[in-house]
């Protein structure tokens, strides 16, 4: 099915995982992309794809959401028509480290803070006041079953992801009078993402956290999000809370076998 009319969707994070997933979904159904993320190289690949296959328009952005100055220019390059985004989809960010408070890495501290909190900061700065002055337009926060529930060594990772729900809401409460929707989306585990191995740096052994249950995949999330940008005008949905089956909570996971 093609979208009713050309609407662009902006993803950050959309070389991997959720984010790169969430595009796929988009891209199907004829929605014009916006693809930002570190990795120009995906980026060009997946422009290559969604162009090919489904004739649609994708404009990529190599940046990092961290660099307030580097944001701004790439989101200050994109011609008038595409500076109107429809949808902003605000999903690059990570976890660094699984310590317990006193030993945490500042280095893993700053890292997430500065993504997942600043960078959503940057990224919706920038995207908002077109929204406002066309009185359209939908932000999508990818918050975390973590911005709901503090499990122990997540500490820092889990105030990043209440520092989320908090904006979400107040973006919410400052926007929603001029039509925009605010919505997030709260997932618990989701595998077929590199979370895992950037959570523990690479450590391919560590990041085997997935192999004894079913988490939620990428692609549940980016239907949940697809589901949730495309109720109608009058319906916002404001927070999706979705975890597998076999998860009950950040800490309560049946790990007996994949079912
Ligand atoms: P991935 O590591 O697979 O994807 C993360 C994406 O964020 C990549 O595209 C990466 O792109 C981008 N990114 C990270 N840092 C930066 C940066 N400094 N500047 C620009 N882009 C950046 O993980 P997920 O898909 O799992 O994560 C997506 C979101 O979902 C995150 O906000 C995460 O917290 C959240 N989440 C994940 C869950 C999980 O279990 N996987 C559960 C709940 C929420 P690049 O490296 O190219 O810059
Ligand atoms: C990712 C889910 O449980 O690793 O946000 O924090 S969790």
């Amino acid at each position: 099915m093609k979208a009713p009319y050309s609407k662009i969707v902006l993803i950050t994070g959309a070389t991997s995982g959720i984010g790169k997933a969430t595009s796929a979904k988009f891209a199907k159904q004829g929605y014009n992309l916006i693809l930002t993320g570190r990795r120009l190289s995906i980026l060009e690949e997946l422009k290559k794809k969604y162009k090919r296959k489904y004739a649609i328009k994708v404009k990529i952005l190599g940046f990092d959401v961290r660099d307030s100055a580097a944001t701004k220019k790439a989101i200050s390059s994109l011609d008038s028509h595409w500076k109107k985004v429809d949808i902003l989809i605000n999903n690059a960010g990570l976890a660094k480290g699984f310590d317990p408070i006193h030993k945490g890495k500042i280095s893993d501290w700053e890292t997430m803070i500065d993504t997942n909190v600043k960078g959503l900061l940057y990224m919706t700065r920038l995207i908002s006041p077109g929204m406002v002055k066309r009185c359209s337009g939908h932000i999508i926060n990818i918050c975390s079953t973590a911005g709901h529930e503090v499990y122990p060594k997540g500490n820092v990772y889990c105030a990043t992801k209440h520092a989320v729900d908090a904006l979400t809401k107040g973006m919410r409460l400052d926007l929603s009078q001029y039509k925009i929707k605010v919505s997030q989306i709260s997932p618990g585990a989701v595998e077929e993402t590199e979370f895992a191995l950037n959570r523990f740096d690479g450590d391919t052994e560590k990041s085997k956290i997935y192999e004894d249950y079913n988490p939620l995949t990428s692609r549940d999330v980016a239907r949940t999000i697809y589901f949730v940008a495309t109720q109608p005008a009058h319906v916002n949905i404001q927070d999706v809370l979705m975890m597998g089956t076999q998860q009950a909570s950040s800490t309560v996971i049946d790990r007996s076998g994949r079912k």
